[in-house]
């Protein structure tokens, strides 16, 4: 089981050197619990040293699955379907940053919440339609370089367009590129799925999935609610998924604790 946990840099504040230096702390305290992987959330890229990052993480044997791209859209504003075309365009300027940390990182760019939220100002087909420009955009770069766009359908609560797997599905099918997948976000999927069809949905889809986050449906570590993990974890293990499991949890009572618990908890279901 390739187990990941999502973790943040602080780059804005924090010294070049510094970030290193934590990330390295990092690998050294998740390597033993099991983890092989660190999905990065941030918000600046170009702002940490790859290759020093990349020494590190090598020398751990360990792998950045994945960049978070939310926090563009969370703290600048910029998002791919906004109406405003300089919006979009600076949100697209942003992605190609993590694009080009991707490249050398061997990570997939998620595509969640940068998405945006057309709110009253737009209207739902609107923001569709420009979710589908930018990202044909953003597929001219991942081509060139490479790499591999991870979509994930997100809850009606946090953003306005790609909910369900189905939906995300048709607009992959649309963009017609190899370097767009899917991400499954087990908190996501609990409150926009049909219960009658859920397994069977996943099952068919396996091999559109790229990348999976883990978080119960109360968005803490994975046994804190009611979610069925067994079965989820069964249907990727019975169909030889090769992508990370990356737990993307409420950190609390802290971050050592869902690690820790999520770790053994999953490890326990994988195993038996
Ligand atoms: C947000 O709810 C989420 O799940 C993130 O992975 C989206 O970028
Ligand atoms: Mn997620």
């Amino acid at each position: 089981m390739n187990l990941s946990i999502v973790a943040n840099l602080n780059e804005l504040t924090v010294k070049r050197e510094e970030i290193i230096k934590k990330f390295s702390l990092l690998c050294e305290y998740l390597k033993p619990l099991g983890y092989s992987g660190i999905e990065l959330s941030i918000l600046k890229p170009e702002k940490i040293d790859t290759q020093a990052l990349m020494e590190v993480i090598n020398s751990f044997d360990m792998k950045i699955p994945a960049l978070g791209t939310g926090g563009t859209y969370i703290r600048y504003g910029y998002s791919l379907g906004h109406k405003k075309r300089s919006i979009r365009k600076e949100a697209i300027n942003r992605i190609s940053k993590y694009i080009n940390f991707a490249a050398k990182s061997d990570s997939k760019v998620i595509i969640g919440l940068i998405r945006g939220r057309y709110r009253h100002k737009s209207s739902p087909e609107k923001e569709r339609e420009n979710i589908f420009s930018s990202l044909t955009k953003c597929i001219e770069l991942v081509e060139d370089q490479n790499v591999l766009l991870a979509l994930e359908p997100i809850n009606r609560f946090e953003i306005d367009s790609y909910h369900t797997l189905s939906n995300s599905l048709g607009l992959i099918e649309k963009l017609d590129s190899d370097n767009i997948k899917l991400l499954v976000d087990t908190f996501h999927i609990h409150l926009e799925e049909d219960p009658n069809s859920i397994w069977d949905d996943l099952r068919k889809n396996v091999s559109e999935i790229c990348h999976i986050h883990l978080a119960d449906c109360n968005r803490r570590s994975p046994g804190s609610g009611h979610f069925d993990f067994k079965t989820f974890i069964n249907i990727f293990k019975n169909a030889d998924y090769k992508g990370f499991y990356s737990l993307e949890t409420i950190m609390k009572p802290s971050f050592e604790d869902v690690a820790e618990e999520s770790a053994k908890y999953l490890r326990n279901i994988f195993n038996e």
